[in-house]
């Protein structure tokens, strides 16, 4: 062999030497120099197989920017016994996890016993927001005493028989009163306009990524829900007709552009029974504190009906917002995906099922439900999703 050739066997060895020792000790070396991806290069690419993972893999990222600056003049509320505990615990993880820890508004609990330490501790562990919790004055609260307390009980009584949901239950009425006529009368919410009415045991189930408050202030509406239906009628057997005599008594607050057409079918003779279900609400407390509401509310208490018979806040504050304001000041929130059992309001429309990562079924929303009243909602605003 003459000195060239043996030059040449050398460095080859010293480069197949190095290439073994690197191929060994550095991995990425090894996978990029390996025979068979060095081969694979010149070999035509196989189609790529679409995984079906990947095909659903697209919410948006999270988004965590705190919008803590440019606030509504708004709180939650939440009307809760001590045994709600539980179910107020879950209600406030699901409205932090989906928009408040983002908007940190405050929370304001209201009950007609003192809360227990317990559930001052155990609700104030889980937001960084204000919270508050107030007594409820026992005049805000309990059957007045004007009230025939044997009427009461008759009708009680009968509905019991009927076997009406609450029929029996004045702790239930005392409720539906204070709900209708004095919760924005208490004292931690004077300092506040618009309220977020929160429930135990409810569900949102969608990134609320707005402010539904200042949505509200933009816009100049009034109330806001997520969830409209019929109301039992052998609840509210007189209520129409006191409302009548109310339109008549003050035709100056019934509003020209008023939504009458969405609860009834023949301009208002009959009450076809659709209202907004305000265990979900977003409102102007000023609308009920000024002079159209709190004059059907001082009218309506004094008929009685909230003992004789068994008015909810729901038709009652329904009513009220469809009647003394303009139909364009009522806001249905597709967005806000929202649940109290039985019923589930989930997105519709475009991709906001999406957008909002909800974990609602679509499939089985409430909106085109027999009991619901959306669709009626959607023909009288002209909507189409
Ligand atoms: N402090 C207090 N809160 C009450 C009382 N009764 C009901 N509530 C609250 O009022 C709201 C409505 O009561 P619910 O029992 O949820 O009535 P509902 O939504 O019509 O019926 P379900 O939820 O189906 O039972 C909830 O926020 C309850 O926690 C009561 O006697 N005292
Ligand atoms: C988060 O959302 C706000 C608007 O709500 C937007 O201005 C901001 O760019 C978003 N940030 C990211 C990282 O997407
Ligand atoms: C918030 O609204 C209430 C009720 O309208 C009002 O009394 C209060 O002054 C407002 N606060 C601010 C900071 O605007
Ligand atoms: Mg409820």
């Amino acid at each position: 062999m003459n000195t060239s050739a043996r030059y040449i066997i050398v460095v080859l060895a010293v480069i197949i030497s190095l290439h073994y020792i690197l191929s060994f000790t550095q991995e990425d070396y090894g996978r990029a120099t390996s025979l068979s991806n060095i081969a694979s290069k010149f070999k035509p690419k196989p189609v790529e197989e679409k995984s079906p993972v990947d095909e659903y893999v697209n919410a948006p990222a999270f988004n965590d920017t705190l919008h803590v600056d440019n606030r509504a003049n708004a709180s939650f509320v939440i009307l809760a016994r001590n045994s709600d505990l539980d179910g107020a615990v879950r209600s406030i993880r699901d409205i932090e996890d989906r928009f408040n820890r983002r908007y940190r508004y405050p929370y304001v609990f209201l009950n007609e016993e003192p809360f227990s330490d317990n559930f001052k501790k155990r609700i104030s562990v889980l937001t960084s927001a204000k919270v508050e919790f107030g007594l409820i004055p026992k005049e805000h609260w309990f059957q007045p005493d004007w009230i025939d307390e044997e009427k009461a009980k008759a009708s009680r009584d009968k509905m019991v028989k009927d076997n009406i949901i609450y029929g029996g239950s004045v702790s239930y009425r005392n409720m539906c009163r204070f709900n209708s006529g004095f919760f924005f009368k208490h004292e931690l919410l004077q300092k506040y306009r618009w309220y977020w009415r929160i429930e135990p045991d409810v569900h949102f189930h969608c990134d609320i990524n707005f402010d539904p408050f200042l949505h509200m202030e933009k816009n100049n509406k009034v109330y806001a829900f997520t969830i409209t239906m019929y109301e039992y009628e052998a609840t509210i057997p007189t209520l129409w007709g006191h409302v009548h005599d109310f339109m008549k008594l003050h035709p100056e607050y019934v509003h020209p552009n008023n939504a009458m057409g969405f609860m009834s079918e023949n301009g208002g003779e009959k009450f076809n029974l659709c209202h907004f279900w305000s265990n979900f609400e977003i409102a102007d407390m000023d609308f009920w504190r000024g002079p159209a509401y709190t004059a059907f509310f001082e009218y309506l208490d004094k008929q009685g009906g909230f003992y004789y018979e068994r008015w909810g806040d729901a038709p009652v504050h329904s009513i009220a917002a469809a009647l003394f304001t303009s139909r364009d000041q009522l806001q249905f929130f597709n967005e806000i995906g929202y649940e109290h059992n039985p019923y589930t309001h989930c997105p519709k429309g475009g991709n906001r099922w999406e957008e909002g990562r909800c974990s609602c079924d679509p499939a089985r929303s409430f909106d085109y439900d027999g009991y619901s009243c959306m669709s009626k909602w959607d023909r009288f605003m002209d909507l189409r999703w």
